[in-house]
This record gives C-alpha cells, structure tokens and sequence, in this order.
C-alpha cells in the first residue's frame, strides 16, 4: 500500500505557467527536460524514417534505377546513425524514464536536475554535428563506421557524423549516472529495493551499462578521428594497426548498447502488462535477477557479431555459448509476462496492445538471435537480411513498440489529457501488421541469400522486397496516426483524471499532470509494487 495526498492545486501545474523560451530551454524540471527530449527523438525519427522510405522505394524494383550507389549507401548510413544513435539510445530512458524515474521513486526531481538538462544540450550539439553531415554530402560508412573504410577509404564526411556520435555518447553518460545516484539517494520513505517497480530497475541497469560501456565507445571514436584526420596508425596494418580492433571496441559497446535499448522497453511492458491485465507481475524476484544478469552478460558477448572475421575458432566457441546464455534471461522474462497475462483480466487498451505486439515480436527477434549465435548457421546468415529482420524485429517491434506503448499509457499523466480511443488501436494495430509485412519477409529473403546494403539485387527477390516495402508504407501510416490524435489531444482531449487506468504506483498518486514537484508531501511506501488484484 501507498499512500499521500493529492489535493487539488490552486497553484498549477508543472506544465501551466512560464510558457517563455527561457521557461522550457532552462528548466531543470525533470518533466520539462522528459518533453525537449520527446521533441527532439521525435524530429530524428521522422528523419531516419523518411531515409528508411527512400531505401524500401529503391528496393521495390531489382535494378537500382531511384538512387545510385553512392546515394544508396549514404542513405542507409543516415537511417542507421540517426536511429541508433539520436532515437534508440536515448527514447525511452531520456523521456519516459526522465519523466517517470524520480515519480516513481517519490522524489521531486532527478538528483543532478542541472546535469539532466546539461544532458540534453550535450544532445542537441551531437545532433547538430550529425545534421551538418548530412548537409555537407552524408556519410557512407553505415551506422558501425568499420575501419579500414572509415579511416582509410571513404571520401564522405565520417568525421563530423562520427564527432556526432562522439558528442552525444556524454549525454548518455549523464543520463545514465543521474538514474544510478536518484535511484540510489531519492527513494521515498519505506521503497525498498525490493518495492521499485520494474521499469526503475530496468532503467537503473541500463544506467550501469550507459556509465560503463560508453567511454569505450567514446574513446573508439576518438581513435579512428585520430587515425582518418591524422594519419596516426591504430586501426590500418600500414601504419602497424589492426582493423579488427575496431570492430572489438566497437562491439563491445555497440552490443551492450542494444540493451540499453530493450531493458527500458522491458520495464515498460512489466508496468503495461501488470495494470492491464490486473495481475501482479509473475515472479517479481525473477524478473530482477534477469535484468541485472542481461545487464552483466550483455558485456561478454559482443564477438558474436565476428563470428566470420577471422577471430579465432575458440574466441567464437566461447562468444556462441555466451550469447545462447544471454538468451536465457530475455526467455524467462518473456515466460514472466505469459505468466502474467495468464488468468488476468485482459483489458485491450492501446498500451496492452502496444505491450502485446512487444511480446510476439521480442520473442521473434530474440529466437532469430540464437539462431545466429550457432556458429555454422551464421557463416551462411552473417550479413544477410536474415540479420537485418533480427535487429529490427527486436529494436523497432521491441523497442520502437513498447517506447509508443508506454507513451500512451503514461500519457495522461504527462499531458493531463485523454486521447481517442478508437484511433489509438487503429494506430496500435497498423503497426502490428506493418511491421510483419515488413519485416517477416526479409528473414526469408537473407535466409535465401539477399545480403544487405546493396541497392540491387537479382529479380527472383523482387516479391518479397515489393511486400516488405508495401509493408513499410502501412508502418508508416502506423506512426504517423499517433502524430495526429495524440496532438489532437493536447487542445481538445478530455481531461484526464490521477489514475485514469486504475494503476499502482508512486506517478498515479500525483496530479494530472503533476505539480511542478510532483508531490505536495513524499509519499510513504508500506508495500510492495503490483498490488492487483
Ligand atoms: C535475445 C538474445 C539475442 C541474441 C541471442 C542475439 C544474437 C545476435 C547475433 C548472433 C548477431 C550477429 C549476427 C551477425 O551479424 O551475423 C546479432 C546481431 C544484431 N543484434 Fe542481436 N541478439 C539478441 C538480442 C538483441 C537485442 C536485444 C538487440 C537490440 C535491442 C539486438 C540487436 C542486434 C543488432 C543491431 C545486430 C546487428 C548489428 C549489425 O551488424 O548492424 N540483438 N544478434
Ligand atoms: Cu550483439
């Protein structure tokens, strides 16, 4: 049980005064920061997502007849860097999580409110360096920036997108660290670490891996800026380097990093699947152990992407085993919320139908990805589409899924405001089914041995490209609903109620939308989470 007051307020809320420019771009509200964050994934991902248009269009005929190569290529790298790097890493974590970590907790704010905001200006810079690769002619080299192309090759502008990067790994550092101290510093009164609701154990790990794993990725950038502008040896065996090194660095953040991706997506879906289908989650305890075990082995597993590069026999032996380990967790979370769901009362909301699309396309992903982990098998799947539909059945079904899902069911609370209903399953349903159209057909087209990145390719693949790119145009449709009625909803939605879905947890004791400190008194916590009965 929990318990605090929420009286009505005369005073407004955190959203209700101070309107300025100044009001917004130096606010240290958590709150505030959770929406410049929202503002400005959203504009990257409409970006990356009309670079993904342009690729789907090209493919729909065999020959490369739209764009040409070069053009090809650079548009791939563009949706790979934008997405990865300025959507996926810091979506959940630096919007739901900024808004909802401290609420969740109890507290009034992050612990470090002005490194929160010096976060997302550190952002902004990254993104601005990004953009001005774009605009001096766009990179080729795809979103890992593999040596020897990057350093050695390349005539595009790999320096100022990789700067990019380089730039905006510092802001994933601060938000990481901000999650580590206020989940350490900010509880409320009597919230044990065995009362935090899940989504701030997922976000708290993923702070571990942000403050771990980032530096190496910082440094690799660093490197290859060095070797490309100086002609300082790391990298090119001409000059006593070693290619391959880059792709170790490189993994071994690049694969942490999809957890930094799917553990926060994990925590949404646990808090969804809970309230909707009014069941405590099913093995809490487990669910814990599994974040903090996908977190730790995430770090021993990265040459599964070097399987075919000449890494030695054991090296990949080792990696193989690891990663079928790495699956163990994710497994047992997936059974977790079957569990949940099992008995419950469903109520098909538009967050339940987002966390359920979560559910079949993570399991798809993540059973493709053991899949890849056998040794033989990825010799003939390496670099095909099959790799392609992995990632993205995990990363957009995954991640994309549960960040819309988590969008519309703490919406209310953010916005004070009720969206359309009908709208949002329509929307929640389109991308289910345009996903798949999308998506499903590339496992068979890299299975039967379309690699990626060409922009051409022989016309026995023609079927299924033209059903994957009629696919990307229903997803399209898919995202751009939400646009459209949750923007409605800002003006003319209903008000929306503290708890308009009957929730458990700290954020539902709080106005809608919060006060500017979330709470009139901190709440005391006497029970643990998921009190459904
Ligand atoms: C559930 C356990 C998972 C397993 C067993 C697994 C396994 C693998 C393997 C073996 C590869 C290398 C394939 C190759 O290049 O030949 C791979 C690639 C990849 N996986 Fe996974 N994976 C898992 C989860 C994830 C998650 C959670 C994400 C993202 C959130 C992810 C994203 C990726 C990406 C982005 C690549 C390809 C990178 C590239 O080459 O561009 N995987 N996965
Ligand atoms: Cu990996």
């Amino acid at each position: 049980m929990i318990t605090a007051s929420h009286a009505e307020h005369a005073s407004g809320h955190y959203l209700s005064h101070d309107w300025t420019l100044r009001g917004w771009l130096l606010t240290v509200d958590h709150k505030r920061i959770a929406w410049l964050y929202a503002a400005s994934i959203t504009g990257f991902f409409f970006l990356g997502g009309l670079a993904a248009l342009l690729i789907r269009l090209e493919l729909i005929t065999a020959p490369g007849d739209l764009l040409s190569s070069e053009t090809y290529n650079k548009m791939f790298s563009l949706h790979g860097i934008v997405m990865v790097w300025f959507f996926l890493i810091p979506s959940i974590p630096a919007t739901l999580g900024n808004f909802l970590m401290p609420m969740m907790v109890g507290a009034k704010d992050m612990a470090f409110p002005k490194l929160n905001l010096l976060s997302w200006y550190i952002y902004t810079v990254g993104g601005i360096f990004t953009l001005a690769a774009v605009i001096a002619g766009g990179v080729d080299t795809g979103w890992t920036f593999y040596t020897p192309f990057s350093s050695l090759f390349s005539n595009s502008a790999v320096i100022a997108a990789a700067t990019g990067v380089f730039v905006v790994g510092f802001s994933s550092i601060l938000t990481g660290l901000n999650f580590i101290v206020t989940t350490h510093t900010m509880r409320a009164p009597g919230l044990t670490w065995k009362r935090l609701p899940l989504f701030v154990w997922a976000n708290y790990a993923t702070g571990l891996i942000m403050v771990l794993a980032t530096p190496v990725l910082t440094v690799t950038l660093l490197l290859l800026g060095l070797e490309r502008g100086l002609g300082i040896g790391i990298f090119d065996p001409a000059l006593g380097g070693d290619p391959l090194l880059f792709q170790h660095l490189f993994w071994f953040y690049s694969h942490p990093a999809v957890y930094i991706m799917i553990l926060p997506a994990m925590g949404v879906v646990s808090e969804i699947i809970a309230c909707f289908s009014r069941n405590p989650v099913f093995g809490y305890k487990g669910m814990v152990i599994s974040i903090a075990a996908i977190a730790l082995f995430g770090f021993v597993v990265w040459g599964h992407h070097m399987f075919v590069s000449g890494q030695s026999l054991y090296a990949g032996i080792l990696f193989s085993f690891f990663t079928f380990l790495v699956a163990v967790p994710s497994a047992v979370k997936t059974l977790n919320w079957t569990a949940t769901l099992f008995r419950g009362h469903i109520w098909f909301s538009a967050p339940m139908i987002y966390a359920l699309s979560f559910l079949g396309l993570f399991t798809i992903g993540g059973l493709t990805g053991v899949f890849l982990a056998a040794l033989a098998l990825d010799v003939h799947l390496h670099d095909t589409y099959f790799v392609t539909a992995h990632f993205h059945y995990i990363m957009v079904g995954g991640a994309v899924t549960a960040y819309l899902g988590g969008l519309h069911f703490w919406w209310p609370k953010m916005t004070g405001r009720m969206y359309s209903e009908l709208w949002s399953k329509v929307a929640a349903l389109a991308l289910f089914i345009g996903f798949n159209l999308t998506f499903y057909p590339q496992f068979l087209l890299g299975y039967s041995g379309m690699p990626r990145r060409y922009h051409d390719y022989p016309e026995a693949f023609e079927f299924l490209h033209i059903l994957s790119s009629l696919g990307s145009g229903v997803l399209a449709i898919g995202y751009l609903l939400p646009l459209v009625y949750l923007g409605w909803s800002l003006w003319r939605g209903p008000r929306a109620p503290a708890n308009p879905w009957d929730a458990y947890g700290l954020e539902w004791l709080a106005d809608s939308p919060p006060i500017k400190h979330n709470f009139t008194e901190t709440p005391k916590v006497t029970g643990g989470p998921y009190v459904y009965d």
